[in-house]
């Protein structure tokens, strides 16, 4: 499986159809203003990728090996390069969340509310 298939976009909410009349049931709606900057060779952002498929959240994942754009998003706007980085698009602008278990803890809460 490519890279590109396992990340998410925004459109790709439950029981949306697809092209070809394809309809996806089993995907949960993307959470709105919620991005994960992460790549494909680290273990922290699999940890987080798997929290967030057991708690059966879906949200954007921004992979900065792929698209160098979102490693400079990510170094400009947090301040560091280090992945996983959870974005949380607030009232005032971004909020970088680093530290998996820290971004594990805010999603659990997040999916049981
Ligand atoms: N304690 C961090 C470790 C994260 C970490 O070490 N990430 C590595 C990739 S697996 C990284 O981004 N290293 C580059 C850097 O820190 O700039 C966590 O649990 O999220």
């Amino acid at each position: 499986m490519s890279d590109d298939v396992s990340e998410t976009s925004p459109e790709g909410g439950a029981g949306e159809e697809r092209a070809g009349g394809e309809v996806a049931e089993h995907t949960p709606p993307v959470l709105a203003g919620h991005s994960l900057y992460m790549h494909h060779l680290c273990y922290f952002c699999a940890k987080v990728e798997q929290a967030i498929s057991s708690l059966g959240l879906n949200l954007e994942s921004k992979n900065i090996m792929q698209h160098p754009e979102y490693r400079e998003e990510l170094a400009k706007g947090g301040g560091s390069n280090q992945v996983p980085c959870l974005r949380i698009d607030v009232a005032g602008g971004p909020q970088w969340m680093y530290e998996s278990n820290t971004i594990i803890a805010y999603l659990t809460e997040k999916g049981s509310s």
